[in-house]
């Protein structure tokens, strides 16, 4: 009988994984870099969910040399028992199983997961090999998989101290198309799971090269503000933090106004980054529009002809974080990452509601800093207006309002036109000779663009660089943006490989990012690859895109004669070898610019673009190398 019962289950496991590996993309998002870094996640998650409820407070993830991963937590270990029904040991469904992630324990409440949370068993499905040992009971126990099939009976291999789950595992190449691990991706996401979550020791070993990062956060969400604001000039010197629970729902929130201008809100269900909002960000900024409002008028620092702060204006400076653990999460939107739970709205607004207004009544100058700030922003938006008014009034006068240098293509589609930016008048003119006319046109831009961290949208729009750049792209810019009017589909920065030309890029970006985020989320943007080298042998020349790729190269050429050239700058390249190099759709690479990461790109803006000195200088001599390839 039992026999049977493991037959029919076996068959079942295999159809299941079977079904995860012929289509991953439906399980992880894909089968990129991307995809390969959720998989350390999954495990990650499931080790988080055992530190939530309480059982684990350390978690070590490492990367071998043979770009397999370990994650080893010290919670209770998976349950090892015989599973009545399927009749093999319970960490066996759980890694041969679909979606038996965490329901096996019985009666677990388990609060991570969502988009991720697909269970172990899809890590175990797409990996070439898998191996779990648990510790429990004083034994150690272990197991091996193959692409999800069971190959070794779980067995007791030894005595065990303590208690504990580790899994490791190797991605398997007839599924990824990246199997490299980015020690720094990784270090991202587990920094940002140690703030969530209070108390867990995380430590990430790379053991290719010998490095260690320890993240431990006992001031939780109050540490992450702190981190977010490090190169910020703070308006009050501490966080403020307030938490509640209610319905089985949980939420902290900390929040720290600096002195510039930006808006940094960070949203979070189960750990899981809500980059779309949802009905927590909706309850928190509910409450703070209010409440601060309230006091405003309260304290007499509105008065009563004056009309109310807008939300946006009492925002203007903020860094705030949303953490809220939902028993039942719904994730909508374009990219399920919105939380659409309603009960949450009112939750979050009661919590923040409460805390702020006695906040705001103990710290009386404080309150009062907030709101002056607010009633600037809500003075400086009037007067953006006004100026962007002035532009649009200006540009609908003008007969042909396509800026001079703009050389434009012929192709009236957008989505099969791109423009290249180009650096310096010089390599502005080499690009426009090698270009394909029909689908690709050209702005040079010259000079440092403005520094947009340091100043206000009415500012910027003075900046002839940053005026020629708006009309060209068509979409208006702020508040006016609107993707559908873009005239390209393909925004490619094309700068010099060197500081100027890395500082030239991140101004861009940054302005991109601030005022016409939408490009960036549509994969609009581009980063366009010049090489740095060209090898000459006999009459063939070889163009290489990295120092390794150099190295590799003159290796491989022995003995035979041969001329290096390192280019400078893009104005030293022909307008033919700038097409077959670095414009030709054919040949070229681009480096897609996305915001999965908007919080290390602000880190990275503030560093590069913000008023203190010293953390640029320390950042841009730290990266200079790697700047070129800068992912954000
Ligand atoms: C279900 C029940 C129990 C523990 C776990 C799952 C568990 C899973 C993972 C995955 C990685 N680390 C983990 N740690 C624990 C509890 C069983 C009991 O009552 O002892």
């Amino acid at each position: 009988m039992k026999d049977q019962g493991y037959d029919a289950s076996q068959i079942q496991v295999l159809e299941g994984l079977e079904a995860v590996r012929r289509r991953p993309g439906m399980y992880i998002g894909s089968t990129s870099s991307r995809g390969l870094h959720h998989l350390v996640y999954e495990v990650v998650d499931n080790s988080i969910d055992e530190a939530m409820a309480g059982y684990c407070d350390r978690i070590d993830v490492i990367i071998r040399t043979d770009n397999s991963i370990t994650v080893r937590d010290n919670g209770r270990g998976i349950p090892v028992d015989i599973h009545p029904k399927m009749g093999i040991p319970a960490v066996e469904v759980a890694l041969t199983t679909l979606h038996a992630g965490g329901k096996f324990g019985g009666g677990q409440y388990k609060v991570s997961g969502g988009l991720h949370g697909v269970g172990v068993s899809v890590v175990n499905g797409l990996s070439e090999w898998l191996e779990v040992k648990v510790k429990r009971d004083g034994n150690i126990y272990h197991q091996r998989y193959e692409r999800g099939i069971t190959v070794t009976q779980l067995k007791i291999i030894g005595k065990a101290k303590g208690t504990g789950t580790e899994i490791t595992f190797k991605p398997d190449n007839q599924i990824f198309e990246e199997l490299v691990f980015d020690f720094d991706l990784l270090a991202h996401r587990l920094r940002e799971l140690s703030f969530l979550n209070k108390g867990v020791k995380i430590v990430l070993i790379d053991e290719r090269n010998d490095v260690k990062e320890e993240f431990l956060h006992n001031g939780g969400i109050v540490d992450f503000i702190k981190y977010l604001n490090k190169n910020k000039d703070p308006l009050h010197p501490k966080p403020i933090y307030f938490t509640g629970t209610k319905d089985n729902v949980s939420v902290e929130v900390g929040l720290q106004y600096h002195l510039g201008y930006t808006e940094n809100l960070f949203s979070y269900t189960n750990n899981i980054h809500n980059t779309e909002g949802g009905t927590h960000e909706i309850g928190f900024k509910t409450a703070l529009t209010r409440v601060v409002n309230d006091y405003a008028r309260k304290s007499n620092l509105l008065k009563e002809n004056e009309s109310n702060l807008a939300g946006e204006d009492i925002r203007e400076g903020l860094t705030a974080v949303i953490s809220v653990k939902v028993p039942e999460p719904q994730f909508e939107g374009q990219t399920k990452t919105k939380l659409g739970n309603s009960e949450v709205r009112g939750i979050v607004e009661s919590v923040v509601g409460e805390g702020l207004s006695v906040f705001l009544e103990e710290n009386p100058p404080i309150a009062k800093k907030i709101v002056e700030k607010g009633v600037h922003a809500f003075r400086a938006r009037e007067a953006a207006r006004k100026a962007r008014e002035l532009t649009r009034r200006k540009n609908a006068l003008e007969v042909s309002s396509l800026p001079g240098k703009l050389a434009d293509c012929s192709e009236k589609d957008p989505a099969l036109s791109e423009i290249y930016l180009v650096e310096g008048d010089s390599a502005g003119g080499s690009a426009k000779q090698g270009r394909d006319r029909r689908f690709q046109a050209i702005l040079p831009l010259r000079g440092k663009i403005l520094n947009v961290e340091k100043a206000r949208l009415d500012k910027i729009l003075n900046s002839d660089e940053i005026r020629n750049m708006i009309t060209a792209f068509g979409t208006g810019i702020g508040e006016d943006f609107d993707i559908n009017k873009a005239r390209y589909h393909r925004i490619i920065i094309m700068t010099d490989a060197d500081v100027d030309g890395a500082h030239i890029r991140t101004l861009l970006l940054t302005f991109f990012y601030r005022y016409m985020r939408p490009l960036i989320e549509h994969q609009f943007v581009y980063i366009a690859q010049p090489p740095l080298y060209s090898v000459k042998v006999g009459n063939k020349v070889k163009y290489l895109y990295s120092d390794e790729e150099l190295e590799k190269y003159l290796a491989n050429l022995q003995d035979k004669k041969y001329e290096v050239k390192r280019y400078k700058g893009l104005g030293e390249m022909q307008a033919e070898q700038l097409w077959e190099t670095t414009m030709n759709p054919e040949t070229r690479t681009l480096l897609a610019v996305t915001t999965q990461d908007a919080m290390a790109a602000d880190e990275i803006f503030t560093i590069l673009m913000g008023d203190k000195v010293e953390p640029r200088r320390q950042f841009i001599e730290a990266h200079a190398k790697q700047v070129r390839n800068l992912d954000i």
